[in-house]
């Protein structure tokens, strides 16, 4: 495709001070606009992230590839062009505009602290700076507004926290939230590449009667479920369960919330589901709820529970909003609510969450119809 057939979509416009000049959806994307790295390109959520910057046309002029030793050469795709993967060393992102961190927790905490310093902007998907006060800890249609008191690091949250607070924001407007007991639904997919495998290898060999040895998880994941997701704490919750409590407390800037949460794993490849039920301050009421869930960015009712709808894992992976259903005024606690989310958490749980980050940074709307990051009114 030869880039002046396509000046008519050529756009400019200034961020940080700078000019940019992008044409959407043309390989000139690959020369102009934004330097992007992605660091852990080659795992579960680095790939979708790649997926989606082409999706959402966000305007990136060079992307670069980052994993560690093992996958350095590994040629990816990016608007059709094989791009190569680089080991990832102290100095690779200089010159970068962003970096798009997902390697866990241990790289981020020793290589985007020096990168941010360098003046790359960090989106990090690891836990390893969510709980710092001077790091901004986003989801973009609840509390974007935070994106802009970043020194150089933002977090992106834990991926069963951002699902059920999509569903459990527009409600705290309405009602004042207190207390959230869940349960989660967890795909193997939140454990990373090695994680899918595993749940494909023991399918077959439990087809075949073959023996099943687990590496991944502490016990067979296929045809089972694992209440343990993350690793256990003093207090007998796991970290991930705790971090709907607390990272909850700060994208909802709501210091009082307190949450008991039992994490489960289970033998889905893609999309968390969570049970919810949520206390409020005043009493809810089911029609506002739904009407203020529906106008709500990124949500989506499907709740018809006599037709059988509801949102399920597999209607859901794939798809960028988080779904709700089975809203129900809880019959054993008062001012309480009851209902079912789900959310693609390669997504909206992380790759999708983090390019909306960067288009909050650079003040341009994405998506496939054009339409960005709405956040939220008033
Ligand atoms: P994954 O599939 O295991 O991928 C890990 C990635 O990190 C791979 O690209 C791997 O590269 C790279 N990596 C590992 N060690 C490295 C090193 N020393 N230097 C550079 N790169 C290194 O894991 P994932 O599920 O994508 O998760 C990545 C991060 O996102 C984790 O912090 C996780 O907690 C977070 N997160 C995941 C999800 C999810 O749904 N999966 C949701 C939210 C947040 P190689 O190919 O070279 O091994
Ligand atoms: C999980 N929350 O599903 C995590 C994503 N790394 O295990």
């Amino acid at each position: 495709m030869g880039v002046l057939d396509r000046r008519e979509d050529e756009e400019v416009w200034i961020a940080d001070g700078r000019e940019r000049r992008v044409v959407c959806g043309s390989k000139k994307e690959m020369s102009a606009g934004y330097k992007v790295a992605i660091v852990g390109a080659t795992g579960a959520v680095g790939e979708e992230m790649l997926r989606v910057l082409e999706r959402r046309k966000f305007p990136v002029s060079e992307v670069g590839l980052f994993a560690s030793g093992r996958s350095a050469g590994r040629r990816m795709k990016f608007f059709g062009e094989e791009v190569e993967v680089r080991e990832l060393r102290r100095d690779s992102l200089d010159g970068y505009d962003f970096a798009l961190f997902s390697a866990g927790s241990g790289v981020s905490r020793e290589y985007a602290p020096i990168v941010a310093k360098a003046g790359v902007v960090v989106v990090d998907n690891s836990s390893a700076f969510r709980m710092e006060p001077e790091v901004p800890l986003v989801v973009p249609e609840i509390n974007g507004e935070d994106v802009f008191l970043h020194r150089g690091i933002i977090a992106n949250p834990n991926c069963t926290t951002a699902i059920t607070l999509m569903a459990l924001a527009p409600l705290h407007w309405l009602f004042g939230l207190k207390r959230i007991f869940a349960s989660s639904y967890q795909a193997v997919s939140g454990t990373g590449a090695r994680a899918v495998e595993e749940l494909r290898e023991q399918v077959r060999a439990w087809v075949n009667g073959d023996e099943i040895r687990p590496r991944v998880y502490p016990h067979q994941i296929a045809f089972n479920v694992l209440p343990h997701v993350d690793s256990f704490l003093e207090n007998g919750y796991t970290r991930e369960e705790m971090k709907m409590q607390n990272e909850g407390r700060r994208i909802l800037h709501l210091p009082g919330l307190v949450a008991s949460v039992t994490c489960v794993r289970v033998p889905v490849f893609r999309a968390h589901s969570v049970a919810v039920t949520a206390q409020f301050e005043r009493p809810p009421e089911i029609g506002c709820a739904v009407e203020a869930l529906r106008k709500f960015p990124g949500v989506v009712v499907e709740d018809e529970p006599g037709e059988a709808k509801y949102p399920t894992p597999l209607s859901v992976a794939g798809q960028d909003e988080c779904r709700v259903g089975r809203l129900r005024l809880d019959c054993a606690l008062e001012n309480a609510m009851s209902l079912w989310v789900v959310g693609d958490q390669l997504l909206k749980g992380a790759a999708l969450n983090a390019v909306q980050i960067l288009e909050l940074l650079v003040n341009k709307s994405g998506g496939e119809d054009g339409g960005g990051v709405d956040l939220k009114e008033g």
